[in-house]
């Protein structure tokens, strides 16, 4: 490659990393929003406790993992800490009717869905311009897991992580793949795709994994398993920093580049598993290869066209919900941001433009 271009790439590959850091603040949450959630939360938890007073409401999803843009729902989850408690069917049922006579909410319990919830929302305000939507949970104690998990992996590298994660949400979500009741892919699947990447595909990777590192000491099987799944991870990040470096120095525009190039080329979507506890695996293997069962073919196939295995549940297929149309949006959609980021426009913050619009 003659000098000339390779000097001007290397110039665009760092104005693109500035880019991104800027446009990634742009979309971050204001102080005000966090501190308006936070007091929701803490009036829905003493709403809960006159129900069940031994309860405590915890906060997972974005709003916990560090990954929350402008605007992104809440995400709730009960925990009950007595014995004796109600069936999260009941609880449903009987919130739902409280916090439709105590609050400006409008409710919708759906205590016979697979996982039963209160949904919550309130319709946009001068002080909330884009209101409030919010998903109550019961028990969802592997939910909480995943979601320190993904807090730890952004501590360990708050800007690399940070960056990358938050551009892809806005990007995947204004190119409109991040609908799982479309057959697209949820935020989450999303996170888990830029984790696998970091740790097992980037060679030095830009971080450790968590869920294979030797424990500092013994562990015992019942601090570290929920229902028979095991949660254990490094979770010791002031510690790691101490110990661990990545060799890796690749720029935040740099590892967006091989991000699109790997996802667009290089990964196996007809035979492959994407795993952040254990690197690239086979469908075969857990068993989610395409069924060739003509009865059950379609289904099948459906469900199993994408394959992100969940870091903890993982006889879970994160992607379970893609479609085939939706995996071809989706490959569709890495192929076009690879193609913006490698024909070297004028200015980065033009690709940036382009990527999102
Ligand atoms: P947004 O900011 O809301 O777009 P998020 O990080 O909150 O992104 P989701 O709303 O998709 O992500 O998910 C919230 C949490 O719910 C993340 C994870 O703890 C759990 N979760 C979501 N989808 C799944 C899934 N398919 N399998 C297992 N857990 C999931
Ligand atoms: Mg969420």
């Amino acid at each position: 490659e003659p000098a000339q271009p390779r000097a001007s790439r290397q110039r665009f590959v760092a104005s693109l990393s500035v880019c991104l850091f800027n446009f990634v603040v742009q979309h971050l949450p204001t102080g005000e929003e966090l501190a308006v959630k936070e007091d929701v939360r803490k009036l829905l938890e003493r709403l809960i406790r006159t129900i069940e007073p031994d309860s405590r409401l915890l906060s997972f999803g974005s709003t916990a993992n560090g990954f929350s843009l402008r605007n992104s729902d809440m995400d709730l989850c009960c925990l009950i800490d007595s014995e004796e408690r109600l069936a999260p069917t009941d609880l449903v049922t009987m919130l739902g009717d409280l916090l439709e006579r105590e609050t400006k909410f409008q409710v919708k319990p759906l205590p016979h869905a697979r996982i039963p919830i209160v949904k919550l929302s309130l319709d946009p305000s001068l002080a909330l311009p884009h209101g409030i939507a919010c998903d109550i949970g019961f028990e969802n104690r592997l939910a909480l897991e995943n979601t320190r998990l993904l807090f730890c992996y952004a501590m360990i590298d708050p800007t690399r992580v940070r960056i990358l994660v938050l551009f892809l949400k806005v990007w995947c979500k204004r190119r409109k793949i991040n609908s799982p009741y479309e057959g697209t892919l949820s935020s989450y699947g999303y996170v888990l795709l830029v984790i696998y990447f970091l740790v097992h595909v980037k060679n030095p990777p830009v971080l450790p994994n968590l869920q294979q590192m030797p424990p500092m000491r013994p562990i015992s099987h019942d601090d570290t398993h929920i229902g028979g799944y095991n949660t254990w991870f490094f979770d010791d990040i002031e510690l790691l920093r101490q110990r661990w470096q990545s060799a890796n120095t690749d720029s935040i525009g740099q590892l967006l580049i091989d991000f699109f190039k790997y996802f667009s080329r290089d990964f196996s979507y007809n035979t492959g598993v994407a795993s952040i506890r254990a690197g690239l695996l086979k469908k075969e293997s857990k068993g989610w290869q395409n069924d060739l069962d003509p009865a059950r073919y379609k289904d099948a196939r459906e469900r199993n066209r994408f394959c992100i295995e969940d870091p903890f549940e993982t006889g879970f297929n994160v992607a379970r919900c893609v479609t085939r149309e939706g995996l071809y949006a989706i490959r569709g959609e890495f192929m076009r941001a690879s193609r913006i980021l490698s024909t070297r426009p004028e200015r980065a913050i033009y690709a940036i433009a382009q990527l999102c619009e």
